[in-house]
């Protein structure tokens, strides 16, 4: 191999690596924030997250100025059969080639202490955290009149 072809071997090879790492194969789709009224100290999100990419992801965070504290929340039925949401800290996984769903009911990201109220038609601005695929950044915008079907227990948001 000349000194040239294989220099080209080379950078091919690198440019190879940077494309399979930096690929966007986390993608959100149809997102929307909601509270349950004008006083509430608490809102959640929901969305669709796509994961296009060859392995599994998992969402294990999410940050927002808009409250206190933004928590990675599910629904569980307890023994009676009462809904109860509950903190997922071991993160929720976007299986490969799959789409999640964050729902009314089911998975969703918790806004806890609100530093404002939802204003329906505004846009709330959220970095979610993947494993693999880093920070997504998002515009979510607030709906407070979009009515999903679907459990939804005694979940207040
Ligand atoms: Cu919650």
């Amino acid at each position: 191999m000349s000194l040239k072809s294989k220099l080209f071997a080379t950078m091919a090879a690198v440019t190879l690596a940077t494309t399979a790492f930096a690929q966007d194969t986390i993608a959100v789709d149809d997102a929307y924030a909601r509270s349950s009224g004008k006083t509430a100290k608490a809102g959640a999100a929901f969305m669709m997250i796509q994961n296009a990419g060859e392995s599994d992801d998992r969402l294990i965070g999410a940050k927002s100025d808009v409250a206190a504290r933004v928590e990675l929340h599910t629904h569980e039925i307890d023994d009676v059969g009462v809904a109860k949401m509950v903190h997922v800290e071991e993160g929720i996984t976007i299986p490969a080639g799959e789409t999640h769903m964050l729902k009314r009911g089911g998975d969703h990201v918790m806004f806890m202490g609100l530093t404002a109220p939802f204003e329906h038609g505004a846009t709330v601005p959220v970095t979610l955290i993947f494993e693999h695929a880093g920070e997504v950044e998002i515009e979510v915008p607030v709906d407070l009149e979009r009515q999903d079907k679907g459990g939804h227990g005694t979940h207040s948001n």
